[in-house]
């Protein structure tokens, strides 16, 4: 019984000494710690110093706000829906210009949903699109040039609509990478592979390569109907071709990204077995950063509306998180081919605003300039700021509907 007392009591001291040596002997201190103190914290200060490349975003590298510009140089036919440029591609540089593609869409109508859609009438917003381009030398006032990517015969990959392009340049050559829709977006659900022209020179003229590039996976697989969004970057002496699927069943469609990587821009691309390796946004866009890879990852899913960063270009880990993040992001990556071990990261590019009249009638899109800070090379305080402030009437815009207000009344 001694001897039991004895160890309870050394037990004890040896416990309570445990307990002590992590209890703080003060509180936290007042200047915020640039590097993790050594000292018992809670989950979210210890994630502070883990998780995120500095404890507050005016120091993070991968943190930024946006700040957005009209594009000068586009005709819209006043908003009418009868015209439509959406979805840009990586901007390039060449010859001292830039270049932009982008899904273009002209038809005798606005979209008018699957049903009512016919050989003119579109079902959708990309439905009945070519690509065209555009060039600059500020990236504020564009010339556009016209079309790149026809809708090729039927039966060709792409004869329906020819949208959301991309584009590669890689030993001399130039690649877009584009939806290629077989049927009218909607029929089933927005389904389509990926196919691709190339080109000795960014303004053409484009050869089809008359191949799906891309494949839809397998019956049953997350990816089997949709393949969107193809973003291509050069990694390791590989074409690493990132993508969006939607997967499950409307109205709760599930939108991740995957992985592609092949050794030619003609393919064959093989999956990565880790897809799907982001599990949030929509036209996902992404930039070599360090020696890793940094992605936009806005609009759906759990990790919305933040920054996120993959050390091996699979594994992803939030690295921030922001808000009011341009729409279908199309940077300007200096060295998106250059297969660079230090990515220098962006500072701006061109994005996409959709329904820009609010009125499903007359829906079109239209392009827009953002820029930001995620790059090594700048420091602009003000893209760094932890806010954007909004006027009340964005508030009251995204008001009580009836019904809510209804059960509200009626539960009070
Ligand atoms: C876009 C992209 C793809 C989809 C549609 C047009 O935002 O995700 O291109 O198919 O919407």
């Amino acid at each position: 019984m001694k001897h039991l007392v004895i160890l309870l009591t050394i037990t004890g001291f040896l416990l309570s000494c445990q307990q002590d040596k992590a209890a703080p002997t003060t509180g936290f201190p007042f200047h915020l710690p640039k590097e993790k103190p050594d000292r018992k914290m809670s989950a979210a200060m210890e994630r502070i110093y883990t998780d995120y490349a500095a404890p507050q975003p005016q120091n993070n590298e991968l943190f930024s706000q946006f700040k957005y510009t009209e594009l000068e140089g586009f005709d819209y036919n006043g908003h009418d829906g009868t015209i439509s440029r959406r979805d840009p591609s990586k901007i390039l540089r060449y010859n001292d210009k830039y270049y932009v593609w982008y899904t273009h869409r002209q038809t005798s109508t606005p979209p008018q949903g699957a049903e009512k859609s016919n050989d003119t009438i579109p079902s959708s917003d990309w439905d009945l699109a070519e690509i065209w381009y555009a060039t600059s030398e500020d990236g504020f006032s564009w010339e556009e040039q016209g079309v790149a990517i026809q809708r090729p015969n039927k039966p060709s990959v792409g004869w329906r609509s020819v949208t959301t392009t991309d584009i590669l340049e890689w030993e001399g050559k130039y690649y877009l990478y584009y939806q290629g829709f077989m049927e009218a977006s909607g029929k089933r659900g927005d389904d389509c592979p990926v196919a691709v022209s190339y080109a000795d020179s960014p303004d053409g003229p484009w050869t089809p390569h008359n191949e799906i590039v891309i494949p839809n996976g397998a019956e049953g697989e997350w990816d089997q109907y949709s393949i969107h969004d193809p973003y291509p970057l050069v990694h390791n002496g590989k074409i690493y071709l990132y993508y969006k699927s939607d997967f499950g069943e409307k109205p709760h469609l599930v939108r991740m990204q995957g992985l592609a990587i092949a050794d030619d821009p003609l393919g064959p691309f093989t999956k990565h077995p880790l897809n799907p390796v982001i599990t949030s946004g929509h036209e996902t866009s992404l930039f070599p950063f360090k020696q890793g890879v940094a992605a936009l990852v806005y609009k759906d899913g759990p990790e919305h509306n933040t920054i996120q960063y993959a050390e091996d270009w699979v594994n992803f880990e939030i690295a921030s998180i922001t808000e009011l993040m341009p729409y279908a992001a199309a940077p300007y990556v200096p060295d998106a081919f250059t297969d660079t071990k230090d990515g220098r990261g962006i500072t701006w590019g061109v994005a996409h605003f959709i329904n820009v009249t609010s009125n499903w009638k007359k829906f079109s899109s239209k392009l827009v300039r953002f820029d930001c800070d995620l790059s090594q090379d700048l420091h602009d305080p003000d893209m760094k700021k932890h806010r954007v402030v909004h006027k009340p009437d964005v508030y009251y815009r995204q008001g009580l509907t009836a019904k809510q207000r209804k059960r509200i009344l009626e539960g009070s």
